[in-house]
């Protein structure tokens, strides 16, 4: 295990409370009439206490990974029991005028992982996965998400079984927006400040096994204006299930080379500068595998966050 980070590296996170209304984006808390998944009670769906975004679109029960190819688009490339990928299939097209996709896990709360999709207007789209890599009708959930650093699935931060998305805004607020379960909004608050030096911030489920959804954090690989050595920097923040977070140091290094990070249950997926799928999983509370390679010629894709 790694030691605590320098000084200079650590990130102070500072809980805010009693926010009432948040400076950003306008959520839209109904969706349009035109969603037809979103009936169904929420507790036969819900997700397992302290999970990650699940990110099984095939229906295998085993989580793929979404690209977006130069051409648009959507490609799913699916796991294998060891993770190893196979080749995309392409199960989506006009995905180039979205900036930024991910992976919320069931937003839509029936069961089946969906993908958030924000456009260069700031409009944020679900797009309702069907459990066999097809789609429900889409439907806009958000406007005003353009500008932020990163906007990523979370996980299930407040324990309350649906999953939850969280922003960075260019101040390096982390900014918590729960989801409902019927694939609508709670209340978004800020959690976090300082976040903004960070190159990835991803949920990945409950990476330190007391039961609660975490998020990680690597740095970027220039650091105020150095170049820094590549250690202590895979983050962690520990979840307290009520939505906030603490910071609980540094859980890997090795972590600032990757172009490309993303999360799943106890999963973290990272793209090396050479195209190459890195998988890693969380064996225990301070436990990682070794990481496998997954697949190659990832450099040429978009990975759905
Ligand atoms: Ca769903
Ligand atoms: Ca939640
Ligand atoms: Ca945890």
């Amino acid at each position: 295990m790694t030691a605590l980070p320098h000084a200079r590296h650590r990130r102070s996170l500072i809980a805010l409370a009693g926010i009432a209304a948040l400076v950003g984006p306008l959520v839209a808390v109904a969706a349009p009439a035109t969603a037809a998944p979103l009936g169904g009670p929420v507790a036969a769906v819900v997700a397992a206490q302290g999970s990650g975004p699940e990110r099984d679109f095939s229906g295998d029960g085993i989580d793929d990974t979404l690209a977006i190819s130069e051409s648009g688009d959507l490609l799913m490339y699916r796991a294998t029991g060891s993770g190893s990928l196979t080749g995309g299939v392409r199960i989506g097209t006009g995905w180039s005028g979205f900036d930024r996709a991910f992976v919320p896990g069931d937003f839509t709360g029936d069961g089946r992982a969906d993908v958030m999709a924000i456009n260069a207007a700031g409009d944020l789209f679900v797009y309702p996965g069907n459990g066999t890599g097809g789609w429900l009708a889409p439907y806009q959930a958000g406007r005003g998400w353009q500008g932020f650093i990163s906007v990523f699935g979370a996980g299930d931060l407040n324990s309350d079984g649906a999953p939850d998305v969280a922003a960075r805004d260019p101040q390096g607020q982390l900014l918590f927006y729960p989801g409902n379960g019927r694939g609508g909004w709670l209340t978004p608050r800020v959690i976090g400040t300082g976040f903004a030096d960070f190159q990835h911030v991803v949920g990945a489920g409950d990476l330190d096994f007391d039961g609660r959804a975490d998020v990680v954090s690597t740095p970027s690989a220039n650091d105020e204006g150095q170049t820094i050595a590549c250690g202590y920097d895979l983050h962690l923040y520990s979840g307290t299930g009520n939505g906030s977070l603490r910071n609980s140091g540094a859980i890997g290094s090795g972590w600032c080379t990757f172009t490309a990070v993303t999360g799943g249950d106890r999963v973290l997926i990272a793209r090396d500068p050479s195209g190459v799928l890195w998988r890693y999983v969380r064996t225990g509370p301070s436990s990682w595998t070794t990481g496998n390679a997954i697949g190659s010629g990832f450099n040429s894709v978009r990975l759905v966050g």
